[in-house]
């Protein structure tokens, strides 16, 4: 089963938006498998996002992702990773489309509320980067099997 790795960001989490986000992947038909609360650490923030090391904004987005709490989760399903994505909508709000997370939640391209795995390869290397293996919980969803 495909996964992907979304959270919440500290944005978010202080905008009390975790639970209708939540939900928002539930209702698509996607299963949580793995979800936790944590204020992250510089090297683990620099290691999720090492693609934009060179980028000038990187110390901004490193100082921003771990200035508070995050919410963490490893959702499945089939195709979860584009389709998250898709839901979660374009980077920057000014192209997000109505309807999508950040055409809904998000004015700032700094603060945009939620990240997704671009990736099934980047879901599994910031899957490793934040969840350790007996932290992902394996159960039947009898959602899964009408979907
Ligand atoms: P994310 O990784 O956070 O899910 O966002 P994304 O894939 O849509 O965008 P990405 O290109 O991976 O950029 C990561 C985060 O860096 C910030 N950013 N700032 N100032 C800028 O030009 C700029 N470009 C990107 C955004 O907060 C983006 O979510
Ligand atoms: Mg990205």
């Amino acid at each position: 089963m495909e996964r992907t790795f979304l959270m919440v960001k500290p944005d978010g989490v202080r905008r009390q938006l975790v639970g209708r986000l939540v939900q928002r992947f539930e209702e698509r038909g996607f299963q949580l498998t793995a979800a936790k609360l944590v204020v992250f650490g510089r090297e683990q923030a620099e290691r999720h996002y090492a693609e934009h090391r060179e980028k000038p904004f990187f110390g901004e987005l490193v100082d921003f992702i771990t200035s508070g709490p995050c919410f963490a989760m490893i959702w499945e399903g089939d195709n979860v990773v584009q389709l998250t994505r898709n839901m979660i909508g374009k980077t920057d709000p000014l192209d997000a489309a109505p309807g999508t997370i950040r055409g809904d939640y998000a004015v700032h391209k700094g603060f945009n509320v939620i990240h997704g795995s671009d990736s099934v390869e980047s879901a599994e290397r910031e899957i490793a980067n934040f969840f350790r293996p007996e932290e992902v919980v394996a159960y039947d969803c009898p959602l899964q099997v009408c979907i």
